[in-house]
Order: structure tokens, then C-alpha cells, then sequence
């Protein structure tokens, strides 16, 4: 397969991992779990279908890790970015002292006045990388870098969790913990 290739059956992947699993009638668990031969059986059926190997190739090459197998590999999930309602089971860990969030310029006089929501997901999304906080910025228009001060919310007593693939999650970021940039 080629990326493009597995471009496509990712974002496919995704919509029925985190989005709409009953597009294939395929049920999730409370984790986010599905059945891997399960998984591929429904996928034939809906005029999808992909060979295990080729499900392999998508989990292994997708460029930012959004899927994952158990152990055994009989399971399968997406790691973050659901909109369905579950718990991923991620424990809540310590964040370090600053996490980068990545928006669009036009979102932020709404964000100075409510903080950042969790919108359509499950929850914010942050991140330690710079360059991973402009590449989600940069999908929503003229990107903007926001600085989070995570210990200090940590500290107050928000949770943080991190995803499997390295995607830090929190319910929502007050304003008071969020370093705008003057203009
Ligand atoms: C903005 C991708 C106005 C928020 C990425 C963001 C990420 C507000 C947008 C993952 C707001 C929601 C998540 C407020 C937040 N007023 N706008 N109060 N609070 N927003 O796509 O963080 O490719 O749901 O700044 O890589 O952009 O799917 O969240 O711009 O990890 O694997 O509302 O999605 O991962 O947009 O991206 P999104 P996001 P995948």
C-alpha cells in the first residue's frame, strides 16, 4: 500500500472508530474497543474491506499513531479524539509545567471569555511538541499558539490524561491558566 492508500482507509478507520461505529454496525465496548476479526468482517460486508495485513499497515504507518491493538492484537481502538461517549481507561497522570495548544485566530475572542471546551470531543487536546500544536492549529485557519500553564491547573486539581499515542487530554482549560499572545 502506499500513503495514500493508507490515508484513505485510516480516515476511514477513524470515523467508525471514534465517530460512527454504526456506519459498518459494528458496537464499541465502554473502552473503545472492537473486535479485530469483527472489525474486518463488517468492513467486507459495507463494501470496505481490508485484509488483516493491510489493517496492520494502517495501525503501524498512520503518521500520528490513532489506533491501537491490545496484546493479543484481538482488539482494536483509537486512542483519542472520539465524540462517542466512553472511557478510554487512560489514568490521570502529572502534566508537565506548560502544554501548547494550537487554535485559530478567529476562535480566540471566544476563548477569552470561556477558557478552552472540549467542543465536539471528549476532551481538550494538548500537546508538548510546538510543531504538533501549529499542525492542529493550522487545520481551523491562520494558526495561534496558545501556552497552557498545566501543572498549575494540576496542581488545583484538574486531571490530565495522556492517550497511547502521546495526545494530552484535560475536560477544560479556564482561562486563568492560559498565556494569550498580546496582539
Ligand atoms: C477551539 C486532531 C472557540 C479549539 C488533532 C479548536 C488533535 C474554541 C476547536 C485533535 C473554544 C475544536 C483535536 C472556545 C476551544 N471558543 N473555539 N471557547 N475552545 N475552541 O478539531 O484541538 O487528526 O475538536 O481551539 O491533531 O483542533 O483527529 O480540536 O480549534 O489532536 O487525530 O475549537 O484532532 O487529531 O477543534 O484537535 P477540534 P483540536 P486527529
Amino acid at each position: 500500500m502506499n500513503n495514500k492508500e493508507i490515508r484513505k482507509i485510516s480516515k476511514f478507520l477513524s470515523l467508525i472508530l471514534r465517530h460512527k461505529p454504526e456506519i459498518i454496525d459494528i458496537q464499541m465496548d465502554e473502552q473503545g474497543w472492537v473486535k479485530t476479526d469483527e472489525l474486518l468482517e463488517k468492513l467486507r460486508l459495507h463494501h470496505r474491506g481490508i485484509s488483516l495485513e493491510q489493517l496492520k499497515t494502517v495501525v503501524a504507518e498512520n503518521n500520528k499513531k490513532r489506533f491501537a491493538f491490545n496484546e493479543d492484537e484481538s482488539l482494536i481502538r483509537a486512542s483519542q479524539g472520539h465524540s462517542v461517549q466512553l472511557d478510554l481507561g487512560y489514568d490521570a497522570v502529572t502534566p508537565p509545567e506548560f502544554l501548547y495548544h494550537g487554535t485559530a485566530t478567529r476562535f480566540l475572542e471566544s476563548i477569552r471569555k470561556t477558557g478552552l471546551e472540549k467542543r465536539g470531543r471528549h476532551h481538550v487536546h494538548l500537546s508538548q511538541e510546538l510543531s504538533t500544536a501549529k499542525n492542529v492549529g493550522g487545520r481551523h485557519g491562520k494558526v495561534i499558539i496558545l501556552n497552557i500553564r498545566s501543572l498549575e491547573m494540576h496542581q488545583k486539581g484538574f486531571d490530565f490524561f495522556v492517550s497511547e499515542n502521546g495526545v494530552w487530554l484535560t475536560d477544560h482549560v479556564p482561562v486563568e491558566y492560559i498565556a494569550f499572545p498580546d496582539k
